[in-house]
């Protein structure tokens, strides 16, 4: 009888071509037989940006960047001395993208105009810089969230131009500084991961076409709140103990959302008594991972069972209570 066939390559064996970020998206716009060449553009310039932060977040202590500036920003959060250098990092790489015409930061209260639709604006990116900061003087990891619109020029003013429902997105990712630097992202054909090898200063493609576990029994919540979510909620942790899950809780969204991707399970953030419509804001954070979840074959939803990203923003820095991850295990959730 023949032997069965190995799992995986004996070690040694090329099973795939080596595949840079940068030429990943390439190959992508390449679908588009009219597409320019700058939405790869853009995408490099987030890939720069997002390896010049990694470098100072490797080395916080050696170089002084942690603590706080004294400064609180627009959602009343004390500013920490990494976010105000993460944003002005990714302001000034992106600064210089000609398509770009409006960028959009957890860190500013209102977007950056660089340029109109008739001068070439024609994307609008937003982002949350360095979410999870607080984590970093413990050395957990912490990560860059961004998304990029399509930039209307028929509509003038910034917020209302980057007031898009989510599924109107073009691309979204994130960038997990963590035990390794990971890159993930979506343009809408499914997710795809890459790994920084710092040595080379490359992102290079790990996994291709990501997708999530339809279950598994972990759920990731600050459940320290719980006293204060909705009934539902509270219900449905009463009945995750009983069946026997696993919690997992970093506290940084974009590790705990990774993980979430990468092993399945539900991550929640439900309204609180001391944020009543949840933590987590629409724009940059729950929707381009809602894009990446559902691109993976998750769901993501509202506390009120809405399609996330079938949501009308009505203002930049709009927060939103979220449940996102395996397909059902959000439903268990929302069935509770
Ligand atoms: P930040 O954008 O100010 O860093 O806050 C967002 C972070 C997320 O990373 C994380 O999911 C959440 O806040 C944790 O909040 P809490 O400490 O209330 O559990
Ligand atoms: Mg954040």
């Amino acid at each position: 009888m023949a032997d069965p066939a190995p799992k995986q390559a004996p070690r040694g064996v090329v099973t795939d071509n080596l595949v840079s970020l940068q030429s990943f998206i390439l190959e992508e716009e390449a679908r588009y037989p009219r597409a320019t060449g700058e939405f790869s553009w853009i995408v490099s310039a987030i890939s720069l940006a997002a390896k010049i932060i990694a470098h100072k977040v490797r080395h916080v202590r050696l170089q002084n960047v942690l603590g706080d500036d004294g400064v609180t920003n627009v959602q009343g959060e004390e500013q920490l001395h990494m976010d105000a250098i993460a944003n002005e990092v990714i302001m000034r790489v992106l600064g210089g993208r000609s398509s770009i015409a409006v960028l959009g930061s957890e860190e500013d209260e209102e977007p950056t105009i660089l340029r109109r639709g008739h001068e070439g604006g024609r994307y609008c990116v937003l982002f949350d810089p360095l979410d999870g900061s607080s984590n970093l003087d413990t050395a957990v990891g912490v990560g860059t969230i961004f998304t990029i619109l399509r930039n209307d020029p028929h509509i003038p003013g910034a917020v209302e131009t980057v007031c898009q429902p989510g599924h109107q997105q073009v691309a979204a990712g994130y960038v997990l500084y963590g035990s390794s630097t990971v890159f993930v992202i979506t343009t809408g054909h499914g997710v795809h991961m890459f790994e920084l090898d710092a040595a080379v200063g490359s992102f290079m493609l790990v996994k291709r076409d990501l997708q999530m576990p339809a279950r598994k029994k972990i759920y990731s919540v600050n459940e320290a709140n719980a006293d204060g979510f909705p009934e539902q909620f509270r219900r449905y942790l009463k009945w995750a103990h009983a069946e026997g899950y696993t919690s997992r809780y970093i506290g940084s969204m974009v590790a705990d959302i990774h993980r979430t991707l990468v092993n399945g399970g539900v991550f929640l953030y439900p309204p609180t008594k001391k944020h009543p419509d949840g933590k987590l804001r629409l724009l940059y954070e729950a929707n381009p991972m809602s894009f990446l979840v559902e691109q993976a074959g998750g769901t993501s939803v509202t506390a009120d069972g809405r399609r996330t990203m079938d949501l009308q923003p009505g203002k930049l820095h709009e927060r939103v209570p979220l449940v996102l991850g395996s397909r059902d295990e959000v439903d268990a959730v929302m069935r509770a």
